[in-house]
């Protein structure tokens, strides 16, 4: 069955989490490298095409973007673009700094953050910049799943290949996998299963910690 377009409307760009909307809702965020594809996943998710801005030039994103999403069975909960990070050639040591900060406060201190979705480009081998944010992941105990992008790419058995690799690199550090995802913003896959994960995640309920 074809999953039906959500209605969603984009409310804020904030520089810290304490302009952000109030928590009232479920909230879901996604973060990444920059130019691994999370505001087109963010599209892809709602069924809007042009809702959160994408760009081909990596380091589109800057701020905190919030969208508020009012589901088929009428709840609403928030969605969240965050800017990308591993961009380092062409960004100054202070605004790699000035990322560090509002990204750790914002994913440690966002009381109604049900889970974060960290996106791998799933074309590569496992990339240090990637397990090093999943490792302090774990260390700040937050609740991730992992969504391998633009699997359209890939020729056949690269994508399974390269998560392959990835989980083995995982479980070298964890005794479980999280939830993962395989999605193509242009193939337009991986969509139902992500909402039907999302719908799970706050039909549940639970406060994060
Ligand atoms: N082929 C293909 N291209 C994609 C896919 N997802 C995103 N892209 C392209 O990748 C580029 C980056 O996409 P964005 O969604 O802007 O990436 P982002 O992670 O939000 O990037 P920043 O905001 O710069 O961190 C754009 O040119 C997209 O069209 C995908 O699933 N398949
Ligand atoms: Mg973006």
């Amino acid at each position: 069955m074809k999953e039906p377009t959500l209605q969603a409307k984009y409310l804020i760009s904030s520089e810290t989490h304490k302009q952000c909307p109030i928590a009232d809702k479920p909230e879901y965020a996604f973060i990444g490298r920059s130019n691994v594809g999370k505001s087109s996943l963010i599209n892809l998710l709602t069924g809007a095409a042009k809702l959160a801005k994408t760009s081909a030039t990596p380091g589109k994103t800057r701020l905190i973007n919030h969208f508020e999403v009012m589901d088929t069975d009428k709840t609403k909960w928030y969605l969240v673009d965050l800017p990308g990070y591993g961009y380092a050639a062409t960004v100054s040591q202070k605004a790699r700094r000035n990322w560090g900060n509002m990204i750790e406060s914002y994913i440690r201190k966002r009381e109604n953050l049900q889970n974060l979705f960290v996106l791998i480009d799933s074309r590569h081998s496992p990339q240090a910049i990637d397990l090093e944010f999943i490792r302090q992941l774990g260390e700040w105990q937050v609740p991730f799943s992992l969504v391998f992008t633009k699997t359209d790419k890939n020729k056949p058995g690269a994508t399974q290949r390269n998560l392959a690799l990835f989980s083995s690199r995982l479980l070298e550090e964890w005794e479980v996998l999280p939830p993962i995802f395989l999605t193509s913003s242009v193939a337009k896959e991986g969509r139902i299963e992500l909402l039907r994960y999302i719908r799970s995640l706050h039909q549940s309920k639970g406060k994060r910690r």
